[in-house]
């Protein structure tokens, strides 16, 4: 049998997904929720709460302790984890975990003790800095000036300094605090600390995701002595080594296997991103097919042969799993963004979905908002700014429907304005993460887009695509059946243009483009 696990730390939760590659189904698909399964972290939407909302950072025992408790789940399930042919894995991007040794030096893990307790003492920074900080613009200042500029930063890492990626993350480290970077031997990504936890040893940092640090060159796929020298002391020796995402890292560690019942020797393929490892699970690794995932954050992705950049600075060139490269667009307001709405206006995701479908039209009857409730990085909106325009009722936050609609509408044209530069407007676009559920959220795209929306039969594209990889890179199963068996479209969930509404959109647009120039964004 070809049994392949997909693993999925996400900001929000750790995901299972076990693929069969015999029979072309998933045989298991199970989540923990680091808010509810794990309260003691006091993080309830995956990172801690600070005063000052630039600041954004989350415990990275809390994602060791997640591993525990999942694999704990799968086993107590009765799931026979020794039918498993191989492993591969995804993480939240960009965010970084700090240790005072080398996880190579460290002896093999203990099976009497869970794995927190053995990482705990192993941590040179007690908490790490996710994709949502955006509290390092002097940092990415100061690197882009130490390479003559951004357009240099763009050309080697594909895209220009960026307030959430690792570099710049690692520079204001050093600089906060010099004596506890001294003490750290290893700098990992979520991915490859998690890969690492797994395999027992440093697990290499793979394409995808290292092209989120502001470090990696593109061109070579190796870690830039340019950009190593502009961000922080001796990082080279910091870092694992950077791979081929289809690289096998390692055999699963002893712990595991006697713990949960895997098969010793089970081979681990390199962690990616989340969104690298979405662009496989939505069978979008040949150029052509746009992806918009709307998970915590909302992305824009796709494909590309050459790593095209944006004009504008906002965009990225990742490593595209399956070779080549893929660009992304990335906006800090997406779910957390919907939700803020929703509570205020009392609306449950059905209600919303309702209000969006049923109670209002394209275009709002010019009603509008700028939907920055935390710090955006697409555009660069430093500080929250929720406006509103409209009639009296509207900005009053008294007609929930007109609200619903309008949060949607605002992101849908920010997403369709800054994914422009990657190439011809697309016929169909494919969605996930769990926001993509909601029917109204996927008329608004593709009344705004004037696209085909379309969702896949199998849900969370992240911990499908790191089963797909470990299918690939350990069983050898060409991506092209597996997306056959996996990637297939759900046609019931798909969703056409209504009428005329596209064209409901150019004065919106304008509005929002005019006030964004306004605040300089
Ligand atoms: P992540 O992978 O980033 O942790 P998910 O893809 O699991 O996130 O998506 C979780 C988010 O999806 C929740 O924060 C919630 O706001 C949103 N969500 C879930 N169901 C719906 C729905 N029916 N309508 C709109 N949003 C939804
Ligand atoms: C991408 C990004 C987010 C995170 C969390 O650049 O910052 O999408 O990967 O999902």
């Amino acid at each position: 049998m070809g049994l392949y696990l997909g693993l999925d730390s996400s900001t929000q939760s750790l995901s299972a997904m076990v693929i069969d590659t015999d029979t072309g189904r998933v045989v298991l698909d199970q989540s923990v929720n680091f808010g509810e399964a794990l309260p003691q972290y006091g993080s309830p939407s995956g990172f801690l709460p600070h005063e000052d909302p630039r600041i954004k950072h989350a415990n990275p025992l809390m994602w060791v302790a997640a591993l525990d408790l999942l694999l704990g789940k799968l086993k107590s399930a009765g799931t026979d984890l020794s039918q498993i042919q191989g492993i591969s894995g995804a993480g939240q991007q960009h965010g970084s975990v700090y240790l005072s040794q080398r996880l190579s030096d460290v002896p093999a893990w203990d099976i009497a003790q869970d794995l927190v307790s053995q990482v705990g003492p192993l941590l040179s920074r007690p908490t790490s800095p996710i994709w949502m900080d955006s509290s390092t613009t002097p940092q990415c200042g100061a690197i882009a000036e130490a390479v003559s500029g951004d357009a240099r930063v763009v050309s080697i890492t594909g895209s220009r300094a960026v307030e959430r990626f690792t570099g710049p993350q690692i520079r204001a480290f050093y600089e906060r605090d010099p004596e506890a970077y001294a003490a750290t031997r290893e700098i990992h990504l979520v991915s490859s600390f998690l890969a690492s936890l797994l395999v027992g040893k440093t697990a290499p940092i793979d394409h995808g995701d290292g092209a989120g640090m502001n470090l990696l060159e593109l061109a070579s796929g190796t870690w830039s002595a340019e950009l190593l020298a502009a961000t922080a002391p001796a990082l080279a020796e910091r870092l694992p080594e950077a791979v081929p995402s289809q690289t096998i890292v390692g055999e699963l560690s002893p712990y595991f296997v006697r713990k949960y019942g895997f098969r010793a020797g089970t081979p681990v393929v390199a962690f990616t991103g989340d969104n690298p490892s979405s662009l496989v699970g939505m069978g979008a690794t040949e150029p052509g097919t746009a992806v918009i995932s709307m998970g915590t954050s909302d992305t824009v992705f796709a494909a590309m042969r050459q790593p095209l950049t944006d004009p504008r600075g906002f965009g990225h060139v990742f490593g595209n799993p399956a070779g080549g490269f893929m660009c992304l667009i990335c906006f800090a307001n997406g779910s957390l963004a919907r939700e803020k709405v929703a509570e205020r206006t009392g609306l449950t995701w059905e209600a919303f979905e309702r209000a969006i479908l049923e109670e209002t039209l394209p275009g709002n009857q010019g009603n509008w908002l700028l939907p920055f409730f935390i710090p955006e990085m697409t555009p660069k909106v430093l500080s929250p700014k929720v406006e509103l325009y409209g009639n009296s009722q509207f900005t009053a936050w008294e007609q929930p429907a007109a609200l619903a609609r309008a949060i949607v509408e605002a992101q849908a044209l920010s997403m369709q304005r800054h994914s422009d530069w990657i190439g011809e407007q697309p016929k169909v676009i494919r969605v996930t993460g769990g926001a993509s559920r909601n029917r109204g959220i996927r008329q608004v795209l593709a009344d705004v887009f004037g696209a085909e929306i379309r969702s896949l039969s199998v849900g969370n594209s992240s911990a499908l695509g790191a089963a797909l990889r470990a299918a690939e890179a350990v069983g050898h199963v060409p991506f092209s059946s597996l997306y056959e068996a996996f990637a297939r479209a759900d046609e019931a969930s798909s969703v056409t243009p209504r009428a005329g509404a596209t064209d409901a959109y150019g004065g919106l647009r304008q509005k929002l483009v005019e006030r964004l120039a306004a605040l300089g964004a």
